[in-house]
């Protein structure tokens, strides 16, 4: 269910592998352009800023995104992953970090 109050992926300008996501709230990814998992149906956008790159995937296909990845341009990227807890209380929560290659 696609909510009004959203972020769209261009929103989303600035954040970085440090940034702390936790209160950012829902975010729309009705246009996705990539079908990340190669079951021919899109499911990922990215953006870039110039110094990261996003990543932001849609598993369930239900418009919102539920991961998101930054890897900034000196390598060190984090992942975060979006849950609507059973309070009804959603946020994003860092499942990884590190920096690419390592
Ligand atoms: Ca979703």
């Amino acid at each position: 269910m696609v909510t009004s109050d959203a972020f769209s992926l261009t929103e989303l300008s600035g954040i970085d592998a440090t940034s702390e996501l936790g209160d950012l709230g829902a975010v729309d990814l009705q246009h996705p352009t990539i079908d990340l998992d190669g079951d021919g149906v899109l499911d990922t956008a990215t953006l870039s800023d110039g110094d990261s790159l996003l990543v932001v995937t849609d598993t369930d296909l239900d418009g919102l995104a539920d991961e998101l990845t930054a890897v900034d341009d000196d390598g060190v990227f984090a992942s975060w992953r979006y849950e609507v807890g059973a309070d009804g209380v959603d946020g994003w929560t860092e499942i990884n970090h590190g920096r690419v290659g390592e």
